[in-house]
């Protein structure tokens, strides 16, 4: 993309509503713009990363056996009257009245949908275990949206439902999200910890949060430094194999990891190596059995013929909070630093001399090698303004082309992340980046 074409709205001055690094920084490279309290516009270059990190959970929950579909974000509010939550939700729900004066809602989370799509069309044992996931937009009423998109009034957010006969197969859908969440984290550059959590009102008796640590988060965590050592993505752990997944479960469970609420220092005692920090959830999942199944009238027949309320999971994540949250674990003085699998795009190219015949022909070269994952800045600006951008936007690489080596044929390399420099041959910074 040709950033002279592009609606990338950088701000030079920092945005005195914005409290924390990853709102500031989402509003001076152009990311979003807040529409109301709590509600953002995505531009261009946040949207695209918006659409990566959408991507990688998709492709996690595809392997994990999760089927992707789409339900509406409006509801009845008659669902959630079954389900007995409608008065219990309170003023966080948003609730609307259509023109035929029927009670609506946006919804904040959907087990009442989902289940109400079972009951409709699954009658046996023989068609579980399931596990259905979207993702869609929420309406959170909260009371303090804070912190630009990590806690919004309206959010993205990837919600799977699952359903079983019983409950040991119930639990390893719940195994099967903790391995599938803990790839997904590990592929944007986040160490994620798990911490056995209260269910609040999703409802149920076994829940874990997904924490990330850094500076902002909302809460403070204690850790073993054991869980910086598991590697989700060793091919050790497959989805299909029941050993595997509780294998996996109790390297996940068995080290010391608690928030402020739960810290026990006795226990914390006999951690050999501690780590604390703040904590910023990412993730969330709840097993709950009969909790929507069993009020809301949905079931099937088991394996000796009788009617049984199938066990149910729920299990989200805060895609649009992870934007957040990955800026705030990776950035610095001068910007972003995005990890390369959510970058908005992968290189910067800087054309130093705009008009200069032969640093416009090398960056046309350089331009076309890259591809679709690149951004041409070819603004009539000057050199100090494209590198200040280019640090804010936080592409994990810049090609610097100048007079000077576009003379010898030589581009300027620079990685992000370490800010090391090389002075290469088209050829060879093209190959770096590959
Ligand atoms: N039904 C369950 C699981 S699908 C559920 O709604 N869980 S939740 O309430 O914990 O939300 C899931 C994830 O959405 C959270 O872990 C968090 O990352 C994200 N989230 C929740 N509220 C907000 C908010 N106001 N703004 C941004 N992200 C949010």
């Amino acid at each position: 993309m040709r950033l002279s074409r592009s609606f990338v709205p950088t701000l030079k001055e920092t945005p005195a509503e914005a409290q924390i690094a990853s709102h500031r920084l989402m509003l001076r490279a152009g990311l979003v713009r807040q529409t109301s309290a709590g509600i953002y516009a995505w531009l261009p270059a946040g949207w695209r990363v918006l659409q990566k990190i959408a991507q990688i959970v998709r492709e996690e929950q595809d392997a994990a056996g999760a089927q992707e579909i789409l339900m509406p974000t409006i509801q009845p509010a008659e669902l959630w009257r079954q389900s007995g939550r409608y008065d219990a939700y309170g003023p966080e729900m948003l609730r609307i009245v259509d023109r035929h004066d029927r009670e609506m809602l946006y919804g904040p989370t959907n087990e009442e949908m989902i289940t109400e799509i079972f009951r409709q069309s699954v009658r046996s044992y023989r068609e579980l275990p399931q596990n259905l996931y979207h993702i869609q937009w929420k309406f959170r009423d909260e009371v303090r949206p804070r912190f630009g998109v990590m806690r919004g009034r309206e959010f993205l957010m990837k919600d799977a439902y699952s359903f079983a006969i019983d409950y040991p197969s119930a639990v390893l859908e719940y195994r099967k999200m903790m391995l599938a969440y803990m790839r997904t984290f590990q592929r944007m550059g986040l160490k994620a910890i798990p911490m056995q959590a209260e269910a609040g009102p999703i409802g149920g008796n076994l829940s874990h949060e997904f924490i990330i640590v850094a500076p902002t988060g909302e809460s403070q965590v204690y850790y073993d430094a054991a869980f910086e050592r598991i590697d989700p993505a060793s091919g050790d752990f497959s989805f299909d194999s029941p050993a595997d997944l509780n294998r996996f479960f109790s390297l996940l469970t068995t080290p010391y990891a608690a928030t402020d609420e739960k810290h026990d220092p006795a226990l914390w005692r006999n951690v050999a190596e501690k780590r604390e920090g703040r904590g910023i959830e990412v993730g969330h999942i709840f097993y709950f059995g009969t909790k929507y199944s069993e009020p809301m009238g949905l079931v099937v027949a088991g394996p000796d013929g009788r009617p049984v309320h199938p066990f149910m999971g729920s299990y989200g994540i805060g895609v649009s909070r992870l934007v957040g949250a990955i800026i705030e674990a990776s950035h610095d003085e001068a910007g972003i630093i995005w990890p390369e699998s959510v970058a908005p795009w992968k290189a910067v190219l800087l054309n130093l001399k705009m008009g200069d015949a032969r640093c416009d022909a090398l960056c046309e070269e350089v331009y076309a090698g890259l591809g679709a994952e690149a951004l041409y800045d070819d603004r009539e600006e000057r050199a100090g303004v494209k590198f200040a951008d280019a640090d804010l936007l936080g592409h994990p690489w810049q090609i610097i082309v100048g007079p000077r080596g576009a003379a010898a044929g030589t581009v300027e390399l620079k990685r992000r992340a370490t800010g090391e420099r090389a002075e290469l041959s088209v050829a060879d910074a093209l190959a770096r980046i590959g």
